[in-house]
């Protein structure tokens, strides 16, 4: 990342400067492909926002005024549909429905996951935060999911739903990362965990993705 820029998003954000933040993020994407601006600048920032605020010395009110610029600037950056699903409109490609499951609201790295997802070719189906499980469920049948990711920060929130989850891993390949995504409670609902690392996790997807469709 420019130093410079970096600062200068840094000291903007300190003054809840909304339009100097958002020229020097736009500064930062400028003429880099998705995944590198989601892996090179997006994620990068939000470790340092994560850093910071367990640091103290970033506030409540600082981070949400964050998280909501990089909604913003995310789906900015993923207007329009990817190259390849213009140019092969009715090519089979798989879909991919994401999710965190109920009260949990740490939706960022599954949005940055999904839009990698999505700039490989991947139809994808983002339901974001807070979604029930019965609600994942019904919409993984009803969108013919070939995989559903989901993501959450304490692993109850996994294994409050253990029947039903196991139930959608048996219809839709379930895979689960997040801090809450621990060997045991993995294991407990029958998923698969992603690599923590999110460009990792969507290379391993792909490559599953490859396998469970055979067509990609
Ligand atoms: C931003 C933030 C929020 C925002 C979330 C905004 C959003 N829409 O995402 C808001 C304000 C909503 C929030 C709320 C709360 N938060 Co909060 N939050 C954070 C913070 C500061 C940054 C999270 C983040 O994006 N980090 C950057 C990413 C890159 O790092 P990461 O989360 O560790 O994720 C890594 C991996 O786990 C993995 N990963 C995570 N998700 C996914 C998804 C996929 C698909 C993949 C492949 C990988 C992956 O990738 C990352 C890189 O390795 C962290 C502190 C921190 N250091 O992270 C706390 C933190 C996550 N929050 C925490 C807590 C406790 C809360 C609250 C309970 C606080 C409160 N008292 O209200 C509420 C709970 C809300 C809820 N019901 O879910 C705890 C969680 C502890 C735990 N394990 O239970 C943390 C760790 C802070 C702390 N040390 O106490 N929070």
């Amino acid at each position: 990342m420019d130093t410079t820029t970096k600062e200068e998003l840094w000291a903007a954000v300190e003054a809840f400067d909304a339009e100097a933040a958002e020229m020097a993020m736009a500064k930062l994407l400028w003429d880099v492909p998705l995944s590198g601006a989601v892996a090179g600048v997006v994620l990068p920032f939000l470790k340092e926002v994560g850093d910071r605020w367990e640091a103290g010395t970033l506030s409540v009110a600082h981070e949400h005024f964050v998280i909501d610029m990089l909604r913003r600037k995310l789906s900015t950056l993923s207007s329009m549909p990817p190259q390849q699903l213009l140019e092969k409109a009715s090519a089979p490609s798989p879909v991919v429905l994401l999710a965190c499951p109920a009260g949990e609201r740490h939706d960022m790295v599954l949005l940055c996951v999904a839009l990698m997802l999505r700039e490989r070719g991947a139809r994808v189906r983002f339901l974001g935060a807070d979604t029930p499980i019965p609600a994942v469920l019904t919409a993984a049948r009803a969108a013919h999911a070939d995989a559903v990711v989901l993501a959450a920060t304490r692993s109850t929130a996994f294994t409050a739903h253990t029947t039903t989850l196991r139930r959608l891993a048996q219809d839709h390949a379930l895979y689960v990362a997040g801090r809450g995504a621990d060997e045991q409670t993995v294991a407990e609902i029958g998923a698969t965990a992603l690599p923590d690392e999110p460009v990792r996790a969507v290379v391993f997807l792909v490559g599953a993705l490859t396998e469970i469709t055979g067509s990609w």
